[in-house]
This record gives structure tokens, C-alpha cells and sequence, in this order.
């Protein structure tokens, strides 16, 4: 493949820390001729500076060291889901996701038809080699009946291994893709309809017109056990006849052109302001806390952290909260991220919070030793502390459970637990703030309200009592 001036590509492919010129693909990949490809599409189209690429998992997994745009990279199969989100979340994104066929059509196959039914404003390149490349030659759905791989010693076999997939003909059974074509990288006049194909769909990216799905049958010499020279006979001669090529759908001229994406549903409008004016810390330091809740599903666990999540914001933080949970509808692990910050937070994944609640038996366990050294762990009483204790944490037991259930309402164990936030100042957060976000969650419920405070009121108390002190409401 040619480097040094090919448009829109790094000059020097910079990779594990060396310098280097020579890309990782074998002689003869289609890879290279693709990535060119695409590159020069882009480039010609002056969208170089727009071009967002998901990276698949498969032998173009360092697509990044290469295509001079903007990349990511997604899980195994994955990369039309996070073009999804890119796709949706920035408006002025050329969203492309690039990937091998046991990424796309074997592990990634149910997210390559949900975006394809939902008819994503994205352009897809499959590319098809007919065999898992990266990992040593394995079958996957689009080997060729009788096909040697490293799974299929004797040829693939209908009868046990079934017939290979069709991937431009299923996406052409659904209704919302705009364009659909299969292509070749297997000699030079196949490779210059194949740019032309490429440069279609990115124009329909420009033209916010909807999905694209571009197949380009690519020789892979590495797997097939074949010179490059017969590696590309092999497409020609033997591939082809599988899949044919051809356009099986072009509806660009009449597509209409897709709405902006509407922005992005701030916290402040998921609690029901409008969230035109939300307030911003200007604090010139960055002060960024991550506070991690678990139990169980039905103690409250996720609402709390909404809450506190809400209070934050109220404060002007910026504000994020991740919720996690088991596969059961009630009783399953149950959790909570949120982060408060003066300036804009990376994730809203924590791995060390500084503040753990902790509700049940089964959450202690899984989570009490990844608090941070010098981080603080609030346990329920209940529960029963692992022996010996983990060093370099604060931990302090509240009897949550208890409390809510001697004040009446033994559902409000959550809100007992703030109140000895509360008391403990843990959240650095004003009381009164943290108490009018309480509020405002049971609006739709003002009856929840008094019984709430008076849980709330008998934990402060509780830890006042027992001289558990910071600031009081
Ligand atoms: C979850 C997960 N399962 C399996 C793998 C191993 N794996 C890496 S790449 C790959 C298949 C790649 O084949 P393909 O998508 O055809 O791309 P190619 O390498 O041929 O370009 C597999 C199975 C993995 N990395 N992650
Ligand atoms: S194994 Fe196949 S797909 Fe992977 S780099 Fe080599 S030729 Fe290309």
C-alpha cells in the first residue's frame, strides 16, 4: 500500500512506539486498498475534517494508525452501535463504521440489522474476505461451501456448518437503507467501481440522506493459503460467483434529507426544568468526586443516587449517573455511579469511588475493596463487615434499614442513608440543596414527602446523637 502522500492518510504510521512506514497487513490484503480507499473518498469530498471512523474488531482494529480523522473503537461486532451514538450525538459527523465479516456479520450480526432497521444515518464497509483474518483463519459466515479454514479442515460443510450468509440481500429486505452495493478489491478495474462506491455513500453521509451499506469482497492471501496473485483469483473466480456484485438498492435521489439530531436531553430537562439556563461552575481547579451506591433492587438504590445526582447539579455541577443492574426485575444487584464536577467529566465509569454506600451483604463483598485509599465506605448495619477490615478506608455503619422501618416507612432505608450522608457532610454538597432535590423527587408524590423527611430528620439526629458530625439541615 502506498503511504507517503496518499490523501488523507498519516504520513508515518506510528505504532507500539516505533516509527514505521510499513503498515501491519499482509502483502495482498484487500485492507490496504480499502483504507486508500476511503481516504482519498473523504479527502476529494472535503469531509476529511468531519469523518469520524468506528474501528472494528479484526485485522482493521488499528485503523486509527492510519486514517488521519477522527477514531474509535468499539467491542467485538459493536461498531454500529457506537456509530449510533456518534451518528446521533454530533450532528456535522460523516459517521463510518468499518468492519470484517466475523466482526459484522458473525458476533456483530444482531447490531448490524438493528442499525440497519433502524435505518442510521451512517455508512457501513463490510469487508468480506470470506474468513476470520486476525485470529488465524477461522470460518465464519461468509466462508464459501467447501472452503478449508482452520475450523473447517475439510471445507465447510452445509449439512453441520450451514450456508454462508448473504449480508447485502438481508439488509436489502429491510426498508429504511438508502443505498446498497456490493463491490471488489480484486483488480484494478473492480477497485475503481469500488471507490466509486465508497465515494456514494460518504456523499449520502453529506447529504444527511440515511444508512449505506457498501460489501467490498476482499482477498485475504493469509488465511486462504494463497499468493496475493491467487488470493485475488480466489474473489474473482470463486467469491463472486457466492455474492455477486452489483447495487442492490439506490434510493438516494429520493431519500429525503434527514432533521438535525435534536440535542442531547441535559439532566436539568430530565428533572423537568428546561435547562436553557443551567448554571456552571467557573472554579478555575478541578474538583471532581465519584461516589459509588449498591445493594439491591427495590431498597432505592438508583433513585438515591438520582437524588444526589440532582442535588449536583442543582449546585451548578456538572453531573453524571450511571446505573447498573443484574438481569432480575427485583431483588438483583442493584447500583449507581455518580459523578459532580466543576468542569466537564471523561466518563461517568467509576473503578475507586471515594464514597461507597453499601446496602446489602452481596454488595460489601463485591464492593467494598474498590474504594480508594482514604475514601469512605457508609454500610448499612445489617450488614456484616469482612474480617479483617480492608486498611487505608474510613468505614462507618448506619442502622439505614432500621431506622426507616421504626420512623414507619421500611421503604425509605435510601432516604435514611442520605440523611447520614447528610449528617457526615460526605457529599459535599449544602444540606438544604440535598434535601430540596429530595424533595422535588417525590413531586409527582407529595404525599411520600413528610413520612420522607421524618426518616431523613431521624438519621441526622441518629448521627448527631452518636457524634457523627458535619453539616446539619
Ligand atoms: C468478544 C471477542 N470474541 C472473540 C475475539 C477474537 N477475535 C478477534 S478478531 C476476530 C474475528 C475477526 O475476523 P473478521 O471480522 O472477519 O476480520 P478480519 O480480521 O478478517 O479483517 C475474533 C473472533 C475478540 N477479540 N473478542
Ligand atoms: S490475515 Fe488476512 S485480513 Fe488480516 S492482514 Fe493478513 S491478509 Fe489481511
Amino acid at each position: 500500500m502506498a503511504t507517503l502522500g496518499t490523501k488523507g492518510m498519516f504520513d508515518v504510521f506510528t505504532r507500539s512506539g516505533s516509527e514505521s512506514r510499513a503498515t501491519h497487513y499482509c502483502a495482498g490484503c484487500g485492507h490496504g486498498i480499502i483504507h486508500k480507499l476511503l481516504s482519498e473518498a473523504y479527502t476529494e469530498l472535503g469531509l476529511q475534517d468531519r469523518t469520524v471512523i468506528v474501528n472494528p474488531i479484526g485485522c482493521a482494529v488499528f485503523g486509527y494508525y492510519y486514517w488521519d480523522v477522527g477514531g474509535v473503537s468499539a467491542g467485538h461486532g459493536q461498531a454500529p452501535s457506537m456509530a449510533t451514538a456518534i451518528s446521533r450525538l454530533r450532528d456535522k459527523a460523516i459517521t463510518v463504521s468499518y468492519q470484517g465479516d466475523g466482526d459484522l456479520a458473525a458476533i456483530g450480526l444482531g447490531h448490524t440489522l438493528q442499525a440497519a432497521a433502524r435505518g442510521e444515518h451512517m455508512a457501513v464497509f463490510f469487508v468480506n474476505n470470506s474468513i476470520y483474518g486476525m485470529t488465524g483463519g477461522q470460518m465464519a459466515p461468509t466462508t464459501l461451501i467447501g472452503q478449508k479454514t482452520t475450523t473447517s479442515p475439510l471445507g465447510r460443510n452445509p449439512a453441520t456448518d450451514g450456508m454462508p450468509l448473504h449480508l447485502c440481500e438481508m439488509v436489502n429486505t429491510l426498508t429504511l437503507p438508502v443505498y446498497i452495493e456490493r463491490v471488489s478489491v480484486a483488480d484494478t478495474a473492480r477497485i475503481m467501481k469500488a471507490k466509486a462506491a465508497i465515494r456514494k455513500a460518504l456523499e449520502i453521509q453529506r447529504d444527511r440522506k440515511g444508512y449505506t451499506f457498501v460489501e467490498i469482497l476482499s482477498p485475504c492471501p493469509t488465511s486462504v493459503g494463497r499468493s496475493p496473485l491467487d488470493a485475488a483469483k480466489f474473489v474473482i473466480e470463486q467469491m463472486e460467483k457466492e455474492y455477486p456484485l452489483g447495487c442492490l438498492r439506490d434510493r438516494s435521489a429520493e431519500a429525503p434529507v434527514r432533521p438535525e439530531p435534536k440535542p442531547w436531553v441535559s439532566l436539568a430537562q430530565f428533572f423537568g426544568d428546561d435547562g436553557s439556563e443551567e448554571p456552571r461552575h467557573e472554579a478555575a481547579e478541578v474538583c471532581e468526586r465519584h461516589f459509588k451506591f449498591t445493594g439491591f433492587g427495590g431498597q432505592g438504590i438508583l433513585s438515591l443516587g438520582l437524588v444526589v445526582a440532582d442535588a449536583a447539579r442543582a449546585l451548578g455541577l456538572e453531573t453524571t449517573w450511571l446505573p447498573t443492574y443484574g438481569p432480575e426485575q427485583r431483588g438483583g444487584d442493584a447500583a449507581c455511579m455518580v459523578v459532580t464536577s466543576t468542569h466537564t467529566i471523561g466518563t461517568p465509569a467509576i473503578e475507586h469511588p471515594e464514597l461507597l454506600v453499601v446496602m446489602n451483604q452481596a454488595a460489601c463483598a463485591k464492593h467494598l475493596h474498590t474504594v480508594r485509599p482514604g475514601g469512605l465506605a457508609v454500610i448499612d448495619s445489617t450488614v456484616r463487615l469482612p474480617d479483617p477490615l480492608p486498611e487505608g478506608i474510613r468505614i462507618m455503619q448506619i442502622p439505614a434499614i432500621d431506622l426507616a422501618t421504626a420512623n414507619g416507612v421500611p421503604k425509605a432505608a435510601n432516604v435514611a442513608m442520605l440523611g447520614a450522608l447528610i449528617a457526615l457532610d460526605a457529599l459535599g454538597i449544602p444540606a438544604h440543596v440535598v434535601t430540596e432535590a429530595l424533595e422535588r423527587s417525590f413531586a409527582r408524590k407529595p404525599a411520600l414527602i413528610e413520612p420522607n423527611r421524618r426518616v431523613l430528620r431521624a438519621a441526622v439526629d441518629y448521627c448527631r446523637h452518636h457524634g457523627l458530625t458535619g453539616e446539619l439541615p
